[in-house]
């Protein structure tokens, strides 16, 4: 099952027939320049390709009243002097002969993508239309938006799939007001949005754009911003707007192409990969171009690669999401441990009409340098293919470069291997120095790029000693930055230097406690809530802030982790590890190294079942490690209020 990618060159046709400054950076070229290098690249070729359909009058119904259909319809006969008066009715869009046309193809690809990947046709897929949608209301055009694409999509998967939870991810530099509305009152699309919003002044200057909008009715707590983790969807639609790229005119915003491959694969995790992005916004041809590669080579199953820039988050967008937090903690249990419950405070500056727009200012935007000279990093990432290690005894290592099956290849030398197992008694006999054998060739397969990832079992009692040997054997092989999570009883190596080469991250049963910046101990959570802010409050942000470029994960001795619960924690931190990871389990567990394996070569994670609430002790704890981390982890500041309070608020 891949990727499909819907199309149809029709959707060039609509285009500005008058002068209009706001209105003519939606162009045709859009979608031709991302085309082009989605075919340059080879991506084209790796996608199912579907040739776009036109949804019909009564699919538009969906969403649409008839009345506003039958008025979109009538602009196929009108001249180019009516077109323009009628487009003036609306907030910042233009009509062309072929509106009603292209505009239809745009909502059929939408219903088409969902189609293909609720009937399994396709895991995943991207909708490269215009003209956009998620400024379209039932009965207005609206932010070169005519029809509603996403929210049509939506729509058809609850009528025709029967679907009760699916999620909008909005990540257009835009607020979707049109899609909010929409669904405002119904909780079975969960509408997430980030948006430049600069209290009020930046278009669509809508009050309803802010925070404290959380929906209405049996809607409420469906709409804005909140972790995606718990709501569990059965689907994903991605508003894919690209205007929040760096470069573009419009949205003035800093995101690299980069970050939409991370976005992506984090979306991955949930609703077992089905993730459809519709195209919305994007106005900076070549940025927008790259962010659609980006985003279809992650669907496709590659790795992102690392982000540029600087791990630390900025003031305001802390406080922004302190803002969400506030203002979502009544409706969901995640945010409502007193602790962690922050005041809301109003960020809208004045409730008198529309604000002053901003002066735009002069966008920059340079495709990335080429790749550092770091060594480890001097060849491609392997393609996505697990190695697997196996211990019985006449199991060879299953090393399989470029998606090829090759035969296993040879071990380490007995006595080459007998060295470096030297200071551990428990490996000098057979069967763990077999496995260890393996384990150094798998470890240097992975270090020196022949394949992304493995997988390896040894026996119980020589886990540790593996591990050990494990990590002095990628630091005498010139890794810089090495993240070990070791859940379980495992101890870290007693002579490993605190010199910020490795960062330690225990999950026990154990008392919270920061033995070092690199070397941190965590309780083991109980409950899915426990569970989801480890992961999402603690772990994952100290990875991106680490950016380590190998990461070792053992589950280790009663880690009492289930085996759902260790296939997300493997799927999230590969997205920071750029899937370089290397799992290591007792042999006694077989079926949780095939599950991590099959999550090691790109499979979304089994559902994590009901929620249950992090109990206080664990909440108390995680608030803890924060604070001790988070001077020196500045990423640990987006996942919680701001232990001491920030001037001006
Ligand atoms: C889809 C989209 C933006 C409209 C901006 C009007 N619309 N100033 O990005
Ligand atoms: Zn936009």
């Amino acid at each position: 099952m891949g990727t499909a990618l819907v199309y149809h060159e029709d959707m060039t046709a609509a285009r500005l027939l008058w002068d209009d400054p706001e209105c003519a950076i939606e162009t045709p070229e859009r979608l031709a320049v991302a085309m082009e290098l989605l075919r340059q690249r080879g991506l084209e070729q790796r996608c199912l390709q579907l040739a776009a359909r036109e949804a019909s009058e009564a699919e538009l119904g969906l969403v649409h009243s008839p009345e506003y259909v039958a008025l979109v319809r009538g602009t196929e006969a009108l001249g180019v002097g009516a077109l323009q008066e009628l487009s003036a009715q609306f907030d910042a869009v233009y009509f062309h002969p072929s509106t009603y046309h292209c505009a239809r193809l745009a909502a059929g690809a939408a219903l088409q993508l969902v189609d293909a990947v609720l009937t399994g046709a396709a895991q995943n897929g991207l909708a490269l239309v215009r003209p956009p949608g998620h400024h379209s209301q039932r009965a207005a055009a609206n932010g070169f938006c005519v029809f509603n694409n996403v929210a049509l999509a939506a729509e058809h998967a609850k009528q025709r799939h029967g679907l009760r939870r699916i999620l909008v991810v909005d990540w257009d530099i835009h607020h979707g007001q049109g899609t909010q509305y929409i669904f405002e009152d119904d909780p079975r699309v969960l509408y997430f949005s980030w948006h430049r919003y600069e209290h009020g002044r930046f278009w669509p200057y809508l009050r309803e754009s802010d925070a404290d909008a959380v929906g209405r009715g049996h809607g409420r707590g469906f709409t804005v911003n909140l972790p995606w983790n718990q709501f569990d969807p059965e689907l994903v639609l991605v508003s894919a707007g690209f205007d929040s790229a760096i470069g573009d005119p419009e949205g003035q915003m800093q995101a690299t192409p980069e970050c939409f491959a991370h976005l992506t694969q984090l979306l991955l995790a949930l609703a077992g990969g089905r993730v459809c992005a519709v195209l919305e916004g994007g106005y900076h041809l070549e940025s927008l171009a790259e962010s659609v590669c980006m985003t279809i080579q992650t669907l496709l199953g590659d790795q992102p690669p690392p982000l540029p820039g600087p791990m630390v988050p900025c003031q305001s967008a802390l406080e922004s999401i302190q803002s969400v937090r506030a203002a979502q903690a009544p409706h969901w249990a995640s945010f409502q441990h007193p602790a962690t419950v922050p005041m809301l405070s109003p960020s809208y500056s004045s409730s008198e009409g529309r604000l002053l727009p901003l002066l735009p200012a002069e966008p920059v935007y340079k495709a990335a340098a080429p790749s550092c000279p770091d060594p480890l990093h001097a060849h491609p990432l392997a393609p996505v293919c697990p190695a697997v290690v196996l211990t019985a005894p006449d199991a060879a290592v299953h090393l399989c470069p470029r998606g090829i099956r090759q035969k296993g290849a040879a071990p380490w030398e007995e006595a080459e291997a007998e060295a470096w197992a030297r200071p551990h008694e428990v490996l000098a006999q057979g069967e763990a120095l077999a496995a260890l054998r393996k384990v150094l060739r798998l470890v240097d397969g992975i270090l020196d790029g022949q394949v992304n990832s493995g997988i390896a079992a040894t026996p119980a009692p020589a886990l540790s000693a593996t591990l050990d040997v494990t990590i002095r054997r990628s630091l005498f092989l010139g890794v810089q930055r090495l993240l070990c999570v070791a859940v379980g009883q495992l101890d870290r190596p007693l002579d490993l230097a605190d010199d910020g080469r490795t960062l330690w991250l225990s999950i026990r049963d154990k008392q919270a406690a920061t033995l070092s910046t690199f070397h941190v101990s965590m309780p083991l959570p109980g409950a899915t809530g426990g569970f989801l802010s480890c992961i999402l409050g603690l772990v994952l942000p100290l990875a991106y802030g680490f950016q380590p470029d190998l990461l070792v994960v053992v589950l280790g001795p009663v880690h009492g982790l289930q085996d759902p619960y260790a296939a997300l924690l493997v799927t999230l931190l590969r997205v920071p590890a750029r899937g370089r990871i290397l799992a290591l389990v007792e042999e006694s567990k077989p079926q949780l190294a095939g599950i991590l394996a099959r999550m090691l070569h790109g499979e979304a994670p089994p559902s994590l079942g009901p929620f249950s609430k992090a109990s206080s002790e664990f909440a108390q704890a995680l608030v803890y490690l924060r604070g001790q981390l988070e001077l020196h982890w500045k990423m640990l500041q987006v996942a919680a209020p701001p232990s001491v309070a920030s001037p001006g608020s």
